[in-house]
């Protein structure tokens, strides 16, 4: 395959290890845990994992022969820079433990497994993908791994393989699965561990315990290069308004990240949204007033962040999603054959009124969007709703309402723009290269330790990466019990922003300055090679709330 300079040479770049991770390693044992929340109901659900201890590697003075281990691993869900660097680091670590050891990657995500489409990863294949973007080594796929079927069609695949280890690379979901299935192995004695490592973008999968998920660092550092290039097109030309949405799903971390890095002079945070109870309108009188107050100094020109999520969080509209997908849910066999047309004629006709009224006052577009387009885990499809149209649109009839009224003079030209998928291939920043490297090359350290059920954990992560710290978390520990698809079921508990995190607070004390000055910063692109403080920073978001600790 023909490279580029850049590609030839980001792959000869080692990633830096926790210095723990360099020698052979003891698992030392903390405290039992207990889950988040709903803890009787968790430990009824699992009883076999739940209440494992923290596990923490320590250097181990006098080890003894490791035997060989053949290891599956699964890419699951959305992609994310550094997911190469994981099943890198992981390969490297089984072969430390054993030259024998052996890498099998199951194909376009968990359904991979369970219909036995594997590759073996042999040396020169995972030689190609060091410090590469994308998940194409082995694909992703988003099949929900939950039925006994799918469970019992995997272990027959490890059981043919010799697997005694899965790792399932994913976001939350992904991981609420991959406890299921330790559970399960460890139930029936299958002999097959279960590995998670936290992945997404979204920045969602995080806890006391897993600082930040992979692929952040690296998909916020893009998305704020490309908004800076807007900002300084923007204050050259000083003519449009541009409405950015942002990917993230339900959380608004990387919009709120990608403001720290940037100061536009608009940013929505949903989470606040949905506290502040506001409806549509006001988010839409909140920005057509910056637009006016900037008009009157001659700025008819700005940059407003949305998080794509931001539908979901507008009270009314979260109540007419709980129903819709309730009625869904509850309806499933029901509505399994219907064409759009019939599905969208039968959601109609039970909804409640309010939420009846509540979809009627939306454009078709949306309202169509929020009905029909699910994905496997009955998610909202936020990224394919077009906030920043909707947002744009209703604010340019509000200042005409305005200019009607004599409180704006202005001219309004907009842009739109998603960022999203530019993001989540991207080659990792160092950062996420040597995170994920130590995320895979840990895993393998946990399948030596022979627990299941663990969530690789990498920690201190402002520090120097020779001083992070290296472990296993039970995912039990992060579950909780929530309502979804009409049913109670347990999951990891999504991480919102928090409106007293010190990274909210940060972006909360300077946005008046910034949406009537213009503060912009041009962050530049990922840099991965020269000063440390230039190419080994960490997100903003995780630097604020280390020091806010
Ligand atoms: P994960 O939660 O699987 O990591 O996905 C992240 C994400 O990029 C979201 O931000 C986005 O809403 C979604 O995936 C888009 O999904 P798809 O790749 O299926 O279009």
């Amino acid at each position: 395959m023909k490279k580029s300079p850049l590609q030839k040479a980001r792959a000869a770049y080692q990633p830096k290890l926790p210095i723990v991770l360099t020698g052979a390693v003891k698992a030392i044992e903390g405290k039992p845990t207990q889950s988040v929340a709903n803890q009787a109901e968790i430990q009824a659900l699992f009883p076999n994992t739940y209440g494992l201890p923290e596990l923490k590697f320590e250097k181990n003075p006098a080890p003894t022969a490791g035997k060989p281990v053949n290891v599956g691993v699964i890419l699951s869900g959305g992609q994310a820079p550094g997911g190469h660097n994981v099943i890198c680091g992981l390969f490297d670590g089984i072969k430390k433990i054993h030259r024998d050891s052996r890498l099998f990657g199951f194909l376009m995500g968990p359904g991979g497994l369970v219909d036995h489409k594997y590759i073996e990863l042999t040396s020169a294949i995972i030689n190609e993908y060091r410090n590469t973007g994308g998940f194409d080594i082995i694909g992703s796929g988003r099949t929900k791994l939950e039925t006994k079927d799918q469970f019992d069609s995997g272990l027959e695949i490890c059981k043919e393989l010799g697997i005694n280890a899965l790792v399932i690379i994913g976001g939350d979901d992904s991981n609420t699965n991959a406890a299921v299935l330790a559970e399960y192995y460890k139930s029936i004695n299958a002999g097959v561990q279960v590995i998670g490592c936290p992945k997404t973008i979204d920045g969602d999968l995080k806890n006391e315990c897993i600082e930040t998920s992979f692929g952040f660092d690296t998909a916020t550092k893009v998305y704020s290069e490309v908004i800076g290039n807007i900002q300084r097109d923007c204050n050259s030309a000083k003519k449009y308004w541009h409405f950015i949405k942002l990917m993230g799903r339900s959380a608004s971390h990387i919009a709120l990240e990608c403001a720290l890095q940037t100061q536009p002079n608009v940013c929505i945070i949903s989470e606040e949204v949905e506290a502040k109870d506001m409806t549509l309108d006001q988010v839409v009188d909140y920005i057509a007033n910056i637009v006016a107050q900037r008009a009157k100094y001659g700025n008819n020109f700005g940059t407003v962040l949305i998080p794509e999520g931001l539908i979901e969080f507008i009270p009314a509209i979260k109540k007419l999603i709980a129903e819709l997908n309730n009625i869904l849910a509850i309806n499933a066999a029901e509505t399994a054959g219907l064409s759009s047309a019939q599905l969208e004629e039968f959601i109609l006709s039970h909804l409640n009124e309010e939420n009846a009224a509540t979809i009627k006052s939306l454009p078709t577009t949306v309202a169509r969007q929020l009905m029909l387009d699910r994905d496997p885990h009955g998610n909202v499809q936020v990224s394919l709703i077009e906030t920043e149209k909707l947002l744009s649109e209703m604010v340019g009839k509000r200042l005409a309402e305005m200019q009607a009224a004599g409180q704006y003079d202005g001219k309004y030209s907009t842009l739109h723009h998603f960022f999203g998928y530019e993001g989540r291939c991207a080659d990792p920043s160092n950062f996420d290269a040597d995170y994920c490297y130590a995320l895979g090359f840990n895993a393998a350290c946990l399948i030596n330790a022979g627990v299941t059920g663990y969530m690789s954990s990498i920690r201190n992560l402002v520090k120097p990466a020779v001083q992070w710290i290296a472990g296993g978390i039970p995912i039990t520990m992060m579950m909780n019990i929530e309502h979804r698809n009409g049913a109670d079921k347990p999951v990891i508990q999504k991480a919102l922003v928090r409106l007293d995190g010190a990274p909210f607070k940060k972006f909360a004390a300077q946005r008046d300055d910034w949406a009537m000055n213009t503060c912009y910063i041009y962050p530049g692109p990922i840099q991965y090679f020269g000063p440390s403080e230039v190419c080994d920073q960490p997100s903003l978001t995780l630097r604020y709330e280390h020091q806010g600790k």
